[in-house]
């Protein structure tokens, strides 16, 4: 299987995450590229290709204009405040206030665009960004030739709404890879998201669409970020009502149970029958991750990749999360190795 990425992996480089009050060191870094780089040719999974500079308009099909705009000029915004640490928000148009007006002032616009601060901007947060989109748009061209192929894709991108970032999360990636898909002729995408957390983005971009399925397995949102979304009575709106499916899970969830909610999802992909199988793929599911609550092991992720290649669909690998530095690499080579066995 051909790995696509940007050798450009570390444009992106915040060195604050908001976390139990404290600003620690960000648990989404480059090193997560670093280490999975040195498994694929460890492991001799395919070869390695740079990203492809792709026309990016194609992002205004999933995000809102005013939103790519706010990206793109936060970080000047907020240093012309004269601030010194990184650009977090601090205040959001919450229930009690009005969300219809966007403020001019940066701080004002970073509360209206952020669904969460963990996910600090900084020099290069943007720039980073972008890579990770033409990482997707590569693999997407490259797919038609092919029967899979992993988007090394970093920062991650299934948590960005139409226009919001959060979650580590600023142009949702395998959003805009599917409106590729189609816009070259695929009629039926499912994306199945396998990371720890729900992807709320994902879901919100597709929720009326009858011909992108989304669904996920995920921590319940009742337990785990991020909180307000992914629960099992989302089912999709209008056109897209029963092309949704979220099956949010208990803290310890082992293999064995998550397995069974996979196969579930896996029978609704046969019954869907989509040109092409994009999958999220997170590996924050391992026992030791340090953020996530569920039990997976190392080993368990050959029959991941086992499972989704049982399909026999053109499949689309894009990176999310993963955040046990030293396993992330053995863990994503396993679920790819497994898709090739
Ligand atoms: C991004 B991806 C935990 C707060 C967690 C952010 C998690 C983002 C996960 N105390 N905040 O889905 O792997
Ligand atoms: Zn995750």
């Amino acid at each position: 299987m051909k790995t696509i990425y940007s050798k450009k992996y570390s444009l992106h480089n915040s060195l604050t995450e908001l976390s139990g009050g404290k600003l620690v060191k960000p648990f989404e870094t480059s090193a997560r590229v670093k280490f999975i780089l040195n498994e694929i040719s460890n492991r001799k999974l395919g070869p390695i290709i740079e990203a492809k500079d792709q026309d990016l308009d194609i992002i205004y099909k999933v995000h809102d204009k005013n939103y790519v705009k706010f990206l793109e000029t936060a970080w000047d915004e907020w240093i012309k405040e004269g601030f010194k640490g990184e650009a977090i928000p601090t205040v959001w148009p919450s229930r009690s206030m009005n969300s219809k007006i966007i403020p001019n002032n940066i701080e004002g616009k970073l509360g209206y665009y952020c669904l969460a601060n963990e996910t600090s901007i900084s020099q290069g947060t943007i720039e980073g960004a972008y890579e990770s989109v033409k990482i997707a748009l590569t693999a997407a061209e490259i797919l038609q030739n092919e029967k899979s192929i992993f988007a090394l894709c970093r920062p991650p991108g299934h948590h960005a709404s139409n226009d919001q970032y959060g979650g580590y999360c600023f142009f949702n990636n395998i959003a805009i890879a599917a409106e590729k898909l189609i816009e070259e002729g695929a009629k039926k995408i499912f994306i199945l998201d396998i990371d720890f957390h729900h992807g709320n983005g994902t879901q919100e971009i597709f929720y009326n669409r009858p011909d992108v399925y989304f669904a996920s397995l995920h921590g319940d949102p009742m337990e785990a970020f991020p909180h307000f979304l992914g629960h099992a009575d989302e089912k999709g709106i209008e056109d897209g009502e029963g092309f949704n499916l979220n099956c949010p899970l208990p803290r310890n969830t082992s293999y064995a149970q998550w397995r069974k909610s996979l196969i579930k999802v896996i029978d609704e992909v046969k019954t869907f029958c989509p040109d092409f199988f994009l999958i999220s793929l997170g590996v924050d599911t391992f026992e030791n991750d340090p953020i996530s609550f569920f039990k997976l092991k190392s080993v368990d992720y050959f029959d991941v990749g086992r499972i989704i290649s049982s399909l026999n669909l053109p499949t689309l690998f894009v990176m999310e999360g993963g955040y046990a530095i030293n396993q992330i690499g053995i863990n994503t080579v396993n679920i790819l190795k497994g898709f090739e066995e």
